[in-house]
């Protein structure tokens, strides 16, 4: 979560600029004084605006929420005006730092506010609502008023189909109210895109990665194209696992699979239903969520585990504020964004995660997530402000996962002393069946988030057409339909936190690439001959100088060079997730024969 503003001063600064430079091509001196200035303005008002939106995200008031609003409105004016400004000097010859900074300048907000006098604070408040509408939502069931941390429990554990039909739409009831409001934020923002010469939003937010927004698009096609039929074999041996369980009724052996039984609200990972599609002749001698309960973890001690990773990498401890300004339970007592985020509070080191953990294995996973935001942060914090950010927003989400591959791996969890022993070979199925659980079944969930978002920017789906639009998609890619059938007023895309969070979500997908090739490269490094899923950096010194070196780039230089400078590589290439679990794709391959895979 970043955001940037500037003072009124500087308002009126811009407002005011002198006519008389506006006739002559600006210079490539004039180019670089003007970032310079908006840099240091940029920063020095951010940290107002971080320091609202925590507050807001942690303390859910009419207040706060009015404060936040304010400020971000603010900082939404004036990033773009400067990203207008920055249009003067395009065909000037600057050097390529400033180029670059001039590009990011444009780039900077995911929504910019159309240049008309109350927008921004429309738009604003707008998105802190549907923040807030999302993050308090709640509803009923059996009695009692469920949170969505009650209703991810009980999607995780619960084996009723009824119970799970009831909670998936329940939680899916609080998110109708927030369609209007969407499409004013979509048009709203669509407006401030266009006003900065981007097509639609979809366009701004596929320019981010130092490619023609197009040819990026084609390319999380051909991503797609290399995972798909490993997708579909998971989905194959999924669906007959279900079907063996539940029966006809709720599960055919063919079509596509019920949403509410995989054991996730959003069905976008589906480790947690391991226990339902578990191979028949080779077992787990384990279960992360037991380990830690039954080694007393709670979540403090959860975040220490794994800043102790990270330590092991050689990467310095986290600062003490993080500890005393974190937030890392739900409070009992008021309104809070539970989703967790990471963040970078002045730039420098006030890191901190935001998280209402639960000792689970998810969780364990996500504390990884989120504390590899704050390192990354914290190894970029010299880079100058428009640098301060990942190499793309990809990356950002692939640190904290890359490290989770090892942290998860059972020769880890046997070295910190969750995991009495380290399972043999015959382990390695149920182990790489856990792992494809959560990793290949997010792919596509991954990819159709902005598929939808891309639609409604471009003006393809139409208010009216929300929820079909996104059921299609869902079907199309997941193969996936909702338990029953949808009420006509439902929306629910607002029931998945990033789009009420207006948060661009095919940077996961590309993170679940980028984490394998991570793994692959760090393997390679410290001569790891074994099977790449049994691979672990933990203590690997060298890789992590190696890795933070990387890291510390920030967004300094187009993103191909900084996977270069770690991997040797320079493309997105899922065939690093192929390799990591070639011997599974072969073993469902097996598993699936006699069966009619796809829906
Ligand atoms: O939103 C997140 C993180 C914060 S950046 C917890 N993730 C995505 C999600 O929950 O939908 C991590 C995995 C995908
Ligand atoms: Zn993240």
């Amino acid at each position: 979560m970043k955001s940037k503003l500037l003072t009124a001063t500087a308002v009126a600064l811009l407002a005011f600029a002198p006519a008389a430079a506006q006739d002559a091509k600006p210079t490539p001196a004039e180019a670089k004084a003007f970032v310079d200035k908006a840099e240091a303005e940029l920063a020095a008002f951010n940290e107002y605006v971080a320091k609202s939106s925590w507050v807001r995200a942690t303390y859910i008031t009419e207040d706060t929420q009015w404060l936040e609003a304010k400020a971000t409105g603010e900082q939404n004016e004036l990033v773009t005006r400067y990203a207008k400004q920055a249009a003067k000097y395009d065909g000037v010859a600057v050097d390529p730092v400033t180029a670059r900074k001039l590009k990011l300048l444009k780039l900077y907000l995911v929504s910019p506010a159309p240049d008309r006098p109350g927008a921004a604070a429309e738009l604003a408040t707008l998105s802190t609502k549907l923040d807030s509408t999302y993050s308090s939502g709640k509803f009923q069931h059996g009695g009692k008023t469920l949170t969505l941390n009650d209703a991810e429990d009980i999607l995780g554990a619960s084996r009723d189909p009824a119970e799970l039909k009831a909670v998936w739409e329940g939680w899916h009831s609080i998110s109708p109210v927030m369609r209007p409001d969407y499409a004013k934020l979509a048009a709203l923002s669509n407006e401030g895109a266009q006003g900065l010469g981007f097509k639609d939003t979809g366009a701004l937010w596929r320019s981010n990665y130092d490619m023609d927004p197009d040819a990026f698009g084609a390319e999380t096609d051909r991503l797609w194209k290399q995972v798909e039929p490993f997708y579909k074999n998971l989905h194959c041996y999924v669906r007959a696992r279900l079907n063996e369980k539940y029966g006809d009724a709720v599960q055919k052996r063919s079509g596509p699979i019920r949403a509410d039984l995989l054991g996730n609200m959003w069905a976008q990972q589906w480790g947690n239903i391991y226990d339902v599609v578990q191979p028949k002749t080779a077992t787990s001698s384990y279960n992360l969520d037991k380990l830690l309960e039954g080694h007393g973890y709670d979540p403090v001690k959860m975040v220490k585990t794994g800043e102790g990773f990270y330590s092991s990498l050689g990467l310095t401890p986290l600062p003490q504020t993080f500890w005393e300004r974190s937030m890392i339970t739900r409070p009992r007592d008021r309104e809070v964004v539970c989703h967790a985020s990471a963040w970078d509070l002045d730039d420098r080191d006030d890191i901190r995660i935001k998280m209402c953990t639960k000792v689970n294995a998810d969780d364990f996973r996500t504390v990884h997530h989120e504390l590899g935001h704050n390192y990354y942060q914290r190894a970029y914090k010299d880079q100058p402000f428009l640098f301060k950010n990942g190499a793309n927003d990809g990356f950002h989400e692939a640190i904290g996962d890359f490290a989770a591959l090892s942290a998860t791996t059972p020769t880890y969890l046997n070295q910190i002393g969750l995991l009495e022993k380290v399972p043999g070979v015959e382990e390695d199925i149920p182990f790489l069946l856990k792992m494809a659980l959560d990793k290949i079944a997010f792919l596509p969930f991954g990819l159709m988030v902005d598929r939808w978002r891309w639609q409604v920017f471009s003006g393809q789906t139409t208010p009216e057409r929300y929820n079909d639009d996104w059921l299609k998609l869902r079907l199309q890619y997941q193969g996936l339909v909702p338990p029953g059938p949808r009420p006509a007023d439902a929306f629910d895309p607002g029931a998945k936190y990033h789009v009420p969070g207006n948060v661009p979500y095919t940077r996961y997908f590309l993170a679940h690439i980028y984490q394998f090739q991570f793994q692959r490269a760090a393997c390679r490094q410290m001569g790891w001959k074994g099977p790449l899923h049994r691979c672990s950096v933990y203590g690997q010194k060298e890789v992590g100088a190696k890795f933070n070196a990387m890291m510390e780039m920030g967004a300094s230089k187009p993103w191909p060079e900084e996977l270069a400078a770690f991997t040797g590589e320079t493309k997105t290439d899922a065939s690093a997730v192929a390799d990591y679990f070639k011997p599974l794709n072969i073993w469902l391959t097996a598993q699936n024969k006699g069966e009619k895979c796809g829906w």
